[in-house]
């Protein structure tokens, strides 16, 4: 059994019209990461990030999943070792079908107490003073992992890179870790790797470099 590792980042989605974050336009150009997308933005100005993710977290409920989140989909119903991890927080894999997604950086659809830990599914807009259900505090975010923090589930995705035989890159500019690291940690392993982007991210990183929008390259490489 040839064991897969795919990591998707925002260009898997952008044909959904969900924005990416570093290409000409992109989140980062419209917003100032630092304020919305740190904890302590989240403590300046928490009603500032909330609005940001709340117009999030609404277009991402509005959007739907294209032809490489379904081909992915397939990929992972049709052979056993496919691990997909993705950075994104939207849900459109699970909407086009995937059976199990490691949401690293979190999920727009959820919220987390900064006081007692506890997580439940988000309303479709979450304001600074709403009360945590478990302990009553006012203290409720997006649960999702902002800059400085700690990556979700990243004990199963070394696991999961140490044993894989190939590496896919989806989509991701490679400029955040420690995702971006993956590609030379799976590599040091032994594993063949590959890039799909509109545009290899980094000449040279990753053996081999599939071009183009992923609409059409990640169902043509599953096919
Ligand atoms: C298409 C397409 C189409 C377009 N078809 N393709 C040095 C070393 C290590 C770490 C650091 C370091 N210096 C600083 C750090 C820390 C920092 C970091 O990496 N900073 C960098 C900017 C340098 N990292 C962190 O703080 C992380 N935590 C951490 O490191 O903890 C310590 C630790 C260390 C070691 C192990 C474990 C832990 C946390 C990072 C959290 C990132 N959070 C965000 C926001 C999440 C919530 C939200 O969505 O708002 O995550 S930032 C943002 O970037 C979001 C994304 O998931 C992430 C990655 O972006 P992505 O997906 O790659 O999007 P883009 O826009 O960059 O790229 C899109 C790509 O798609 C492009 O290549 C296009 O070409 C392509 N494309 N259309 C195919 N149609």
């Amino acid at each position: 059994m040839t064991r897969i590792v795919i990591l998707t980042g925002a260009g898997v989605s952008a044909e959904s019209g969900l924005g990416t974050f570093r290409d000409k336009g992109g989140l980062w150009d419209r917003y100032d990461l630092a304020q919305v997308a740190t904890p302590e933005g989240f403590v300046r100005n928490p009603a500032l990030v909330h609005d940001f993710y709340n117009a999030r977290r609404a277009n991402a409920l509005d959007a739907l999943p294209n032809a490489a989140h379904r081909a992915l989909a397939r990929l992972q119903g049709a052979r056993a070792g496919v691990t997909l991890v993705t950075q994104n927080i939207d849900d459109l894999h699970e909407r086009g079908g995937a059976r199990e997604v490691i949401h690293m950086h979190g999920q727009i659809t959820r919220a987390l107490c900064s006081v007692c830990g506890s997580r439940w599914d988000a309303p479709r807009a979450m304001h600074p003073r709403d009360a945590c259900p478990a302990c009553g505090e006012p203290a409720t975010r997006p649960d999702m992992v902002w800059f400085g923090e700690y990556p979700y589930h990243m004990e199963r995705i070394a696991e999961a890179l140490a044993a894989c035989d190939l590496f896919v890159a989806i989509g991701t500019s490679g400029e955040v870790y420690p995702a971006a690291g993956f590609v030379e940690e799976a590599a040091g392993f032994g594993a063949e790797t590959l890039e799909i982007n509109l545009e290899p991210s980094a000449p040279g990183r990753f053996d081999q470099v599939i071009a183009g929008p992923a609409s059409l390259t990640v169902p043509a490489w599953v096919a």
